[in-house]
């Protein structure tokens, strides 16, 4: 049975949410943009509201909640503002759920109960200056020493980077092995030899904190492996399929701004005597910007619902990243054209919208990459290699 039904709690929690973003995000949303300001305040906010981390079981600090949830809380905060959708995609999906899933009881205990309250956060160490889409080739190495480890290596457009407390560190043990020699390391940041520095100058997402990281001789016990040695690329995807959910999940919210933004602006905006949302070229674009969301909600409510049941949603992730992130290029392209000079500015959130979707498609696995991991499942037959 197909059922479309929100639960009484979900419809709670998504009212809770939008409630919140329109009083909280929104109002801040355009000078922390203009001012590439990381909202600190804001952060604490969505940690006292239960934001983050809340996929994550009640006993380790989170909220407990399914992924369905978790999809419209994440849309509605991707309606507000991408930045700080981005601190929740990555702490929750990128750095809780793979502590929860490969971490021993110690990890858990040490780690999520302080990234669930906000206490901390946390990054994803994955992609390197020479190691994006090619995942499993890194040049970061983790060589053995007495009762650990020490690493050396850089890693790069690393979100919440500079603030982060802990770093999952993915890094090579054997490079013979391939991606079978990867081993995943939570790395406190204030380990001698572990740097930070932001980067500036970006299209979008200019309220969040994306930075190079620098690993040089950093020193870190065996209590720090996540998983085993070789378990690294696995960890790394496991987490990919959660963060790839969630940041379809954003664009889903940006498809709706957009539609909302253009809908209200339509109807005000009076030209050759008439509002704009009369005429059937308008309307066109509302209801392509209609099509686009609603087809991009239903893709993320497909992989959440699966990963609810513990059921394979690697595809379907990729199918529903793949869409909802081009979905929001689309829709925010077609809602400055509805909003003409007025979207060209930021006095609507509309050009906000195009310059943060405009990420969404490169990060955590280019569209190419979807497409490849959607062309294999349906062929077969692995381009990759
Ligand atoms: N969950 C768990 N395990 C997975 C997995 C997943 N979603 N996807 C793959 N694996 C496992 C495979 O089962 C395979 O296991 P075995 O060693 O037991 O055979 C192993 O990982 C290797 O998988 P695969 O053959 O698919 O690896 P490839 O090197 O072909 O790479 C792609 C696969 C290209 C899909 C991967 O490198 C990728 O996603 N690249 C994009 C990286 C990315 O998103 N970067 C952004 C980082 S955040 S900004």
């Amino acid at each position: 049975m197909i059922d479309f039904e929100l639960t009484d709690e979900q419809r709670l929690v998504r009212e809770t949410a939008a409630e919140f973003v329109d009083r909280e995000v929104i109002p801040v949303a355009r000078d922390n943009d203009r001012n590439e300001r990381f909202d600190e305040g804001l952060v604490r906010k969505l940690a006292e509201m239960g934001f983050l981390g809340a996929i994550v079981p009640e006993e380790y600090g989170g909220r407990g909640i399914d992924y369905r949830t978790y999809c419209l809380i994440v849309e509605e905060i991707g309606r507000g503002d991408s930045s700080i959708r981005t601190v929740v995609s990555v702490q929750t999906s990128l750095v809780c759920t793979p502590i929860l899933r490969w971490g021993d009881e110690d990890q858990k205990r040490r780690w999520l109960p302080q990234l669930c309250s906000g206490e901390i956060l946390g990054c994803f160490g994955l992609t390197e200056p020479d190691t994006g889409s090619d995942a499993a080739n890194l040049r970061t190495r983790a060589t053995r020493i007495d009762g650990g480890w020490r690493i050396n290596g850089r890693k790069q457009w690393i979100s919440n980077g500079t603030r982060a407390k802990v770093a999952l560190i993915f890094a090579q043990t054997d490079p013979e092995l391939k991606h079978r020699g990867i081993a995943a390391f939570l790395v406190p940041t204030d380990t001698p030899g572990f740097s930070a520095s932001a980067v500036h100058g970006k299209l979008g997402l200019r309220a969040s904190d994306t930075a190079e990281l620098s690993l040089d001789g950093v020193e870190v016990g065996d209590e720090a492996l996540l998983g085993e040695v070789g378990d690294g690329f696995k960890i790394a995807m496991s987490a990919l399929d959660s963060g790839r959910l969630s940041v379809a999940s954003g664009c889903v919210g940006i498809c709706q701004g957009c539609l909302d933004a253009s809908v209200s602006y339509s109807k005000e905006r009076i030209q050759f005597d008439r509002p704009i949302a009369s005429f059937q070229l308008v309307q066109e674009m509302i209801a392509d910007m209609t099509l686009d969301t609603e087809a991009a909600r239903m893709l993320c409510w497909r992989a959440a619902w699966l990963k609810d049941m513990s059921r394979p949603s690697t595809t379907e992730t990729s199918i529903a990243k793949l869409y909802a992130t081009e979905a929001a290029v689309r829709c925010a392209n077609l809602a400055i054209q509805v909003h003409g000079g007025s979207g060209y500015v930021d006095d609507y959130p509309v050009e906000r919208y195009l310059r943060d979707a405009r990420v969404t498609t490169l990060y955590e696995g280019t569209s190419q990459i979807q497409k490849l991991i959607i062309g294999r499942a349906a062929t077969g037959v692995n381009a990759m290699t």
